[in-house]
């Protein structure tokens, strides 16, 4: 008996040291030592032996049984570390390739492209870019802009409000953090602030949500002067070097005086003609097209930012605001402002 479990486990450990997959030790491991196995029947036959046998069979068959189950875990351990190691060599991906088939890489949707655009330009004429909430206080977006109790912009049919909150609203220009922005940093400022705005209009030129992008400078002695020229070089910036610029005056609550700001139309050459004759459609004949509103700060506005450093006596500036999606359509001829947020893809990726 002891001689048929030193060639079972010699007979064993020879299988063993030479199996080549997993899968073989396993099978080995089941013929060695599962439950049919030889070895196993003659350690589940040990009470039956004679007493004097039982010690020494019973302690060389546990001895040989220990010394293949250590065999059988080391090989499974190189085993596992071998096919490992193979199966990442077989498995390689090159995650540097490009897929198959390529896929297209995105690209900044235009009411963006624009917002950086115009920021660029203004960034390098020494203005700063600020960004603010959306959701407001009534007395950042109306009263420090100098709107009195009952304007019409206040009314429930132009404005967002939060209905548990009166006081709350969707900010209806970029002001507020114009005002945000003056309480925090003392004069001389120069910002520019792009941002999502919201009104209750809905058209092909009018969408709830809109963006706008306002600019702000107080500094002593700032005169319309350097209002004019600072709209001529952004709008040359914008519709290229040779367009002119004209302001009409206007209305409105947070400048005075206010003014409307025509740019020469950069399709007709400020003409309104064509050269085949026809009329201008973009201009509609006129030579000149409205991009932008602009004014000098009202004093009163400062006013409510006076404890910050804005004297009024002291110090005045400029401001103004225009709207991206009406500068995006006219540069690239989108007829309706409601396709810049359809994402249609068609629509978007004409301007990649
Ligand atoms: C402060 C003081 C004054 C910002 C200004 C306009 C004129 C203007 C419109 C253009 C098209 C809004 O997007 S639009 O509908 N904006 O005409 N905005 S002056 O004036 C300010 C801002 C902040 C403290």
């Amino acid at each position: 008996m002891l001689e048929r479990i030193e060639e079972i486990r010699a007979e064993a450990n020879a299988a063993i040291g030479a199996a080549a997959s997993s899968a073989e030790l396993e099978e080995l491991r089941v013929r060695y030592l599962g439950r049919k196995a030889e070895l196993t029947g003659v350690l589940r036959g040990i009470a039956d032996l004679a007493p004097e046998e039982r010690g020494k069979v019973g302690g060389a068959a546990n001895k040989a049984r220990k010394e293949l189950e250590a065999l059988l875990e080391a090989s499974a351990e190189r085993l596992d570390a071998s096919e490992l190691d193979a199966r990442l060599v077989a498995d390689r991906v090159d995650v540097s390739l490009p897929g198959a088939p390529p896929r297209a890489v995105g690209h900044t949707h235009l009411i963006a492209r624009t917002t950086r655009q115009i920021e660029d330009i203004m960034v390098g004429l020494g203005y700063s870019v600020a960004e603010g909430p959306e959701i407001e206080h009534d007395y950042y977006n109306f009263t420090a802009l100098n709107h009195p109790p009952g304007h019409p912009a206040r009314m429930l049919q132009d404005t967002f409000y939060v209905r548990s909150h009166p006081e709350v609203l969707l900010r209806t220009h970029t002001s507020p953090m114009q005002i945000r922005a003056m309480e925090t940093q003392p004069p001389p400022i120069f910002i520019v602030i792009p941002g999502k705005v919201y009104r209750r209009d809905s058209d092909a030129t009018h969408s709830p949500m809109f963006h706008q992008m306002e600019g702000l400078a107080i500094a002593e002695g700032l005169t319309l002067a350097d209002l004019q020229g600072t709209l001529l070089a952004m709008v040359r910036g914008i519709f290229g070097g040779e367009r002119e610029v004209r302001l009409r005056p206007h209305f409105f609550p947070f400048t005075e005086p206010s003014v409307e700001v025509d740019v020469s139309c950069f399709q007709c050459e400020g003409t309104g003609t064509l050269a085949d004759g026809e009329r201008c459609n973009l201009c509609k004949g006129q030579g000149w097209i409205e991009i932008l509103g602009a004014g000098m700060v009202d004093p009163n506005v400062l006013g409510f930012v006076a404890d910050s450093g804005y004297d009024p006596e002291r110090v005045q500036g400029f401001a103004f605001g225009l709207g991206i999606e009406r500068v995006a359509m006219l540069r690239h001829g989108v007829p309706d402002l409601r396709r810049f947020f359809d994402n249609d893809v068609r629509m978007l990726e004409q301007f990649s």
